[in-house]
């Protein structure tokens, strides 16, 4: 599959974000050059039905198509890779247990639960029959939990270290509110730093996916240069205003 496929490429991944159910949208990000793109169903503003059309669309161009589900719902995890996307990544992961349960529904047995039924993902990928499909998919879709809480921060490599999670994805805002203790929320928080770089370490030598968002080019430079693998380069709402203020900066006088 497209995603596995380019991870063996050590040049990081620079991914979009999408969170309008714009049809088109997100296969349009992914045309303009971007590795991959992650539809949001967690604060973006997808629906099942939108988020259950972009796989065909996102692998027309070319780019593996990337699920983050809203807290909890491992059903959509599963629903997601019988649809096509290639990883899933799962918000607010804060405990062995919790990742356990996201494991269950993304790895068929030995390692999962996840049930049979990949319609929309067999059609998708050709070069599988139901056999091959079922022999390789848990190594060619990826469960990637987000590490985002102080919770998390103490069990991170005990989750990092389970069978069945395939890579780490840092949320710096909502770890930024709970490491300053609620005071703050600044996903450049000098503090953290230190830990960020910490986990790409980690996960490198785990052989897994070390993953985060990045909200400025600034931040995307910073992650770059700690080895993270997979760093979210802007969103559709990002993409639409720095486009919009660069011209009308410009324009008026
Ligand atoms: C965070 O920064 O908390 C995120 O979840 C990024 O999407
Ligand atoms: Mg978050």
């Amino acid at each position: 599959m497209l995603l596995t496929r380019r991870l063996e490429n050590p040049d990081p991944m620079f991914i979009a974000w999408s969170s309008y159910p714009a049809a088109g949208m997100p296969a349009r990000m992914a045309r303009a050059g971007f590795d991959a793109v992650v539809v949001d169903m967690q604060h973006g503003m997808h629906s099942e039905s939108s988020v259950l059309r972009e796989p065909p669309e996102i692998l027309a161009t070319g780019k593996p198509p990337i699920l983050r589900i809203p807290v909890g719902r491992n059903d959509l995890a599963s629903r997601g890779l019988d649809a096509g996307f290639e990883a899933v990544i799962a918000p607010m992961i804060n405990s062995v247990e919790d990742a356990k349960a996201f494991v269950a529904a993304m790895k068929y047995p030995p390692i999962g639960e996840r049930s049979w039924g990949p319609a929309q993902a067999l059609k998708l990928n050709p070069e599988h029959t139901m056999g091959s499909y079922f022999k390789s998919a848990n190594g060619e879709t990826l469960a990637i939990a987000m590490i985002e809480t102080m919770r998390a921060v103490e069990v991170y490599e005990d989750i990092l270290a389970l069978d069945g999670i395939d890579g780490l994805f840092i949320g710096p805002s909502d770890l930024s509110i709970s490491w300053s203790g609620g005071k703050t929320v600044n996903a450049d928080l000098p503090d953290m730093q230190d830990f960020l770089a910490e986990v790409a370490v980690k996960c490198a030598e785990a052989g897994k996916l070390s993953a985060i968002y990045a909200t400025s080019v600034e931040s995307v430079v910073r992650a770059r240069d700690m080895g993270f693998r997979m760093i979210t380069a802007t969103n559709d709402d990002l993409l639409i205003q720095t486009g919009a203020d660069s011209i009308l900066n410009r324009v008026r006088v």
